[in-house]
């Protein structure tokens, strides 16, 4: 496998990064996890975006420009064969001395991985999947706004842990108000009486780009679609959930904490927003 790596294309023996990249020390970075299907990068441009203002809003100098980051993704791809896969892209503050200030960190890293990413099972698409709640909560905006998709990810896995305590393989995590923010690696979604919701960023959401793909999706289906308060309750008398998610698509919920969800199975509209998305995955994004 050929690795991107601060300007070359490297075995992936040779893509090492410094134990004082202050990635690793204090998780000071920023990252993508983008999709590429049939040889096509789906809405690259909307994952450089974020990475910009992720970049920006950690007052992190990108190393690359637009058109060069979509290039050597592209060239990545490329390089190693690759027409269906999963594309990390990491920006790390670089390396720098033990302690915690940035502005001594020479000059930021940069990689970018192109490989495989496993999915759910496929029964949970089928059959929908279960989820729990989780008793860590999201992280406040106001301490590390969760539209900033950073390397400090351990809220998150400290979900993903519990998750997996409870028998789960994704979990709601609520934000210090109580009130449902998004699971530990997608967005949430809920469909109720025709309409379909999800919670603001301002409730601690990442805007995901799946998500984005959704809001059009539905206008698409004129369907209406709006961000509001979500509490448990609105999940436990929801008509459907689903989650979505680079990695996951759109990925049914039948069942929250034990309480079966609308029917107990994929509801109607989850099932053709994921054909809508199914077809969109081909054609929107970059060909590499
Ligand atoms: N919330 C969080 C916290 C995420 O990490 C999403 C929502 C969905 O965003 P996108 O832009 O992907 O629709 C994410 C994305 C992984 C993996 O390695 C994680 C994500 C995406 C792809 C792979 O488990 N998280």
């Amino acid at each position: 496998m050929k690795i991107y790596l601060d300007g070359k294309y490297v075995d992936e023996a040779d893509a090492k990064v410094s134990v004082f990249d202050h990635g690793l020390l204090y998780g000071d970075g920023v990252f993508e996890g983008i999709r590429l299907y049939n040889g096509n990068i789906f809405r690259l441009e909307e994952h450089l975006e974020r990475l910009e203002y992720s970049a920006k809003a950690i007052m992190l100098q990108m190393p690359l420009n637009r058109k060069e980051l979509s290039e050597v993704t592209c060239e990545t791809c490329r390089q190693n064969g690759l027409k269906d896969g999963y594309i990390r892209l990491v920006i790390t503050r670089g390396v720098g001395d033990l302690g915690l200030a940035p502005w001594l960190c020479a000059k930021p890293s940069i990689f970018v991985i192109a490989s495989k990413i496993s999915l759910y099972p496929q029964e949970h698409y089928d059959n929908g999947l279960a989820i729990v709640t989780v008793p860590t909560r999201r992280i406040n905006p106001a301490a590390l706004p969760a539209t900033v998709k950073s390397l400090n990810y351990l809220n998150n896995i400290l979900g993903k842990i519990e998750a997996k305590q409870f028998g789960a393989l994704e979990a709601i995590m609520l934000n210090d108000q109580g009130y449902v923010a998004e699971c530990t690696a997608d967005n949430i979604f809920i469909v109720h009486k025709g309409a379909i919701i999800t919670p603001a960023a301002s409730q601690g959401a990442l805007k995901g780009v799946t998500r984005g793909t959704i809001f059009d999706i539905a206008q698409e289906l004129g369907l209406p679609l709006r961000e509001a308060d979500m509490t448990r309750y609105d999940v436990w008398v929801a008509d459907e959930c689903f989650l979505t998610g680079s990695g996951a698509e759109v990925i049914p919920v039948t069942k929250l904490d034990g309480r079966v969800i609308g029917t107990g199975k994929p509801g109607p509209i989850t099932q053709q927003i994921l054909a809508s998305f199914r077809r969109r995955v081909l054609v929107e994004g970059t060909r590499i």
